[in-house]
């Protein structure tokens, strides 16, 4: 997926009209939305629509799916009927899981993230030991997308290691988490921030002047 300027906005807002104010002002800067279940329980799926064709941005619906393999399917395919570009899988379910959104994925001419580790500190429990194990998966899947941690440099490393250079990588926890955009990028292909620009008074600055701080 070819992402302006490496960076994604997490689009974690409870109304449509204030996603619509935060994107209006930093839209100039990023052509990719993050949508997860906030926005989306909030004020419905259509919102991935809504803001899709307000912006004509590509929209990642972060639904993080995890049931079995035909409710995978069937949440697949309402999210791209929805107008979404790709999905964010869990990959701790197993290949079969995965697959069916996969191949909900290539009915609607999408794209799967693989979702390896996640950034907060209780997922080195159970998903750190894991993450690699699942990246494997996702390579022996054929899959070129995935998401890794930016709080945790050392883990996103290792799950580079293991996806290799030609796998895409996209990275959330930059910002309020502690993720550095620069230092995530040296493993990563996009950076995702939520927080640090729409709960900014100035989300427009904040957008410009970490997109003036990465080196491209
Ligand atoms: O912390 P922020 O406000 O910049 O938002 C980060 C976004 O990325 C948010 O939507 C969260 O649900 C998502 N995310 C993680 O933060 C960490 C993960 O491992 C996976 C997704």
């Amino acid at each position: 997926m070819e992402i302006k300027n490496k960076i994604i906005l997490a689009m974690d807002l409870l109304t449509i009209d204030g996603a619509l104010e935060v994107g209006n002002s930093v839209i100039n800067y990023l052509d990719t939305i993050k949508i997860g279940y906030p926005l989306a329980l909030a004020e419905g799926l259509p919102s991935i629509g809504l803001v899709k064709d307000r912006f004509d941005c590509k929209i990642i619906a972060d639904f993080k799916v995890a049931d079995i393999p035909e409710t995978n399917k069937k949440i697949a395919d309402l999210t791209f009927k929805a107008g979404a570009d790709a999905i964010i899988v869990h990959g701790f379910v197993g290949p079969d899981s995965v697959k069916a959104c996969v191949d909900s994925a290539e009915e609607f001419g999408t794209e799967v993230f693989l979702l390896t580790e996640m950034s907060h500190p209780g997922a080195s429990r159970f998903l750190q030991p894991a993450a690699e194990d699942i990246a494997v998966m996702g390579m022996e899947m054929g899959l070129k997308n995935y998401v890794a941690p930016s709080t945790k440099p050392d883990r996103l490393k290792k799950i580079r290691e293991v996806v290799g250079k030609d796998s895409f990588i996209i990275s959330p926890g930059v910002g309020v988490q502690g993720g550095d955009p620069n230092q995530t990028l040296e493993f990563a292909d996009a950076i995702i921030v939520g927080r640090s620009i729409y709960s900014s008074e100035y989300p427009e600055e904040v957008v410009k002047s970490i997109v003036d701080s990465i080196k491209l």
